[in-house]
């Protein structure tokens, strides 16, 4: 059976992007793979996090996930700094990973903006930490959205260059999974960044506890132009907040972009985003009541993100310990 890694940032609410491009494929993943879903702290901290929100946030993230339909039954759910094999694995790569890889990642440039002297080591090796996450478990198959292709090819050259180093066939290739008719869903501000959960504009993002009003303001204030709605995707071109949208539709509704253009060409946007409103709030609705249910009872919440620790940390300590032996570390005895 494939073994499935995927992880996720508590540096905020998970937004709609999160759920389309990442939380909704991993559901159905439980149930034909051994799955691990990881909320990411330790990556959420190479930017600045407050730490009563941070704690906050990986109890939200938690609820969050599991009301989109992760069962701690079916699937590995923990957070990543409870197992250190994470950390101890990134130290490794850190010695592995060139600079000349890790000066070419898109997402370091993009989150460390002009002033990249100011950027954390930390965001700098976050993808060498990635690999880690991955390589730690001998996964290979990993669901990201689009914007992580990068990350995971650097986790395949990390892998390479450890095995051709030290003559073993020891890490395995990692494949990415990415699936989805909106793998990249867009700002609802500006159609050409992707939606954010740390995006400094909340009119930006649907986060999953958004109440329904809340939605139905996002969406009516959501950027377009004055155009008609096309009969095909290819006169969308140069459209992109209007392509976002019924993306958006599309996924929602589990149509195809022709689809939704194919129904509502002719229509304008003042007709087209009370209907997606209508269709956010049926899908989301329920995941919002789901998730506050959950977070009244945050000992629960807890005590099932420590049995799925213990059960990562289990799986983790022989790869690590070999990756250790096959660097040469003396074991402690
Ligand atoms: N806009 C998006 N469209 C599709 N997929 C997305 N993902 C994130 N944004 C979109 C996917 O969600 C998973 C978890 O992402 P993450 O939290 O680890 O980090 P991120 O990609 O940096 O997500 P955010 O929301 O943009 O977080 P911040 O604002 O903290 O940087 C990944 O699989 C990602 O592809």
């Amino acid at each position: 059976m494939n073994r499935v890694f995927s992880g996720i940032q508590p540096s905020g609410v998970p937004t709609l992007g999160n759920y389309l491009g990442a939380i909704r494929n991993w559901v159905p993943l439980q149930h034909t793979a051994e799955c691990l879903f990881c909320i990411v702290d330790m990556h959420a901290i190479t930017q600045r996090q407050d730490p009563r929100e941070l704690l906050a946030n990986t109890r939200e993230m938690a609820a969050s996930l599991l009301a989109c339909g992760l069962s701690p039954d079916r699937c590995v759910l923990f957070v990543q700094s409870h197992v250190a094999a994470h950390a101890q694995l990134a130290w490794v790569f850190n010695c592995i990973a060139r600079l000349g890889w890790l000066n070419r990642m898109t997402q370091f440039k993009d989150k460390a903006g002009k002033d990249r002297e100011a950027a954390s080591t930390g965001l700098y090796v976050y993808p060498n930490l990635m690999a880690a996450d991955i390589l730690v478990y001998h996964a290979t198959q990993v669901p990201v959205g689009d914007d992580q292709r990068q990350h995971l090819e650097l986790a395949n050259d990390i892998a390479e260059k450890f095995n051709h180093d030290y003559g073993v066939d020891f890490f395995p290739h990692v494949e990415p999974l990415i699936q989805g008719v909106a793998a990249r869903v867009m700002s609802l501000r500006d159609g050409t960044r992707k939606m954010s959960k740390s995006d400094p504009s909340d009119q930006s993002r649907i986060n999953l506890n958004d109440d329904s009003d809340t939605i139905a303001n996002k969406i009516k204030r959501a950027t377009t132009d004055a155009d008609l709605l096309p009969d095909n995707l290819a006169a969308l071109e140069g459209r992109a907040e209007a392509r976002n949208l019924v993306g958006i539709l599309a996924a929602v509704t589990g149509s195809t972009p022709e689809a939704v253009l194919a129904a509502h060409a002719g229509k304008g946007f003042g007709a087209f985003k009370p209907m997606l409103t209508d269709a956010l709030v049926a899908h989301l609705g329920p995941i919002r009541a789901g998730m506050l249910r959950l977070l009244e009872d945050a000992p629960a919440l807890d005590t099932a993100l420590r049995l799925g620790a213990e059960k990562a940390e289990a799986m983790a300590e022989p790869i690590l310990k070999r990756a250790y032996e096959i660097v040469g570390f003396l074991a402690r005895r």
